[in-house]
């Protein structure tokens, strides 16, 4: 199945299931006053969940160059000692593989110059951290959408997660790896990127060199950087500390809309 199927058959599912209810009931109830009222209230619900979930289309704000921040502020892991990245750090990221697997057809191993063959956007946006700072960068790369279209995901997957080759937090079990989660709306969405530029030259190590998420509807912790692996999953509980990402497992919320 094509992606772009799989994924108006997923929305559709979820559109669906909000509307279930109500249309199941719709036979029964139509027939007496009180009814009436009721349904003209559930469809007034059916209507608010259509909204939450249209409005998660939306665009996020756009600046010009002239907003871009001289000094956009780097966050969380800023140089990451983790060996492994530090091997692929020294050989400037020729060796580097975006690897994109779990649940697709055709798991992908992507160079840098693969990527770049991509259809790619560039968006100038304001990324905002809970710590209470905002920064403006324009970000280059591809598209994630026609991404996974190219490996094919299967239907029963539900989230992409991003594995980071970064330890944020030094633990025994391996959950201070920092990683991240989203849904297929998102995943979908025209804005979401892997920046692999930032303010049109190479994305820099502090920013999340060689490949970092921007996913513009939300916060600053969910644009996962050093992305070393895609995986397409149906549950994230599995992984981590089960809550879909680094910051999640520590209390915050998984979905950080803005
Ligand atoms: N791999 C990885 N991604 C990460 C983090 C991190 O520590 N490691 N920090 C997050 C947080 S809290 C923020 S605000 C942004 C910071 O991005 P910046 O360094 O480009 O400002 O990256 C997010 N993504
Ligand atoms: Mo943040």
């Amino acid at each position: 199945m094509s992606l772009t199927a799989n994924r108006r058959g997923w929305l559709q599912a979820a559109l669906a299931s909000a509307g279930a209810l109500v249309l199941g009931a719709c036979d029964k109830i139509t027939s007496s006053p009180r009814g009436a009222a009721v349904l003209q209230s559930a469809e007034g619900l059916t209507r608010r969940v259509q909204r939450l979930v249209v409005n998660r289309t939306a665009l996020a704000r756009e600046f010009t160059p002239a907003d871009i921040s001289p000094d956009f502020r780097p966050n969380g892991s800023i140089d990451p000692q983790d060996a492994d990245y530090l091997a692929l750090k020294a050989k400037a990221f020729a060796d580097y593989r975006l690897v994109v697997d779990g649940l697709v057809e055709r798991p992908l191993s992507l160079s840098l110059a693969d990527l770049r063959t991509l259809p790619t956007r560039s968006q100038i946006t304001r990324h905002d951290c809970v710590e209470g700072w905002s920064s403006i960068a324009k970000w280059t790369g591809p598209l994630l959408g026609p991404l996974l279209d190219r490996a094919g995901l299967k239907p029963t997957a539900r989230y992409i997660v991003f594995h980071c080759g970064d330890t944020l937090e030094e633990t025994l079990d391996g959950t201070g790896v920092y990683y991240e989660s989203i849904d297929l709306i998102d995943a979908y969405h025209p804005q979401t990127i892997l920046a692999y530029a930032m303010n049109d030259q190479p994305l820099p190590v502090a920013h999340g060199a060689p490949l970092r998420l921007r996913v513009e509807r939300q916060l600053g912790y969910k644009q996962a950087k050093y992305i070393m692996r895609l995986e397409a999953v149906e549950d994230y509980r599995h992984l981590g500390r089960g809550n879909g990402g680094f910051w999640e497992d520590r209390g915050y919320e998984w979905y950080a809309g803005i």
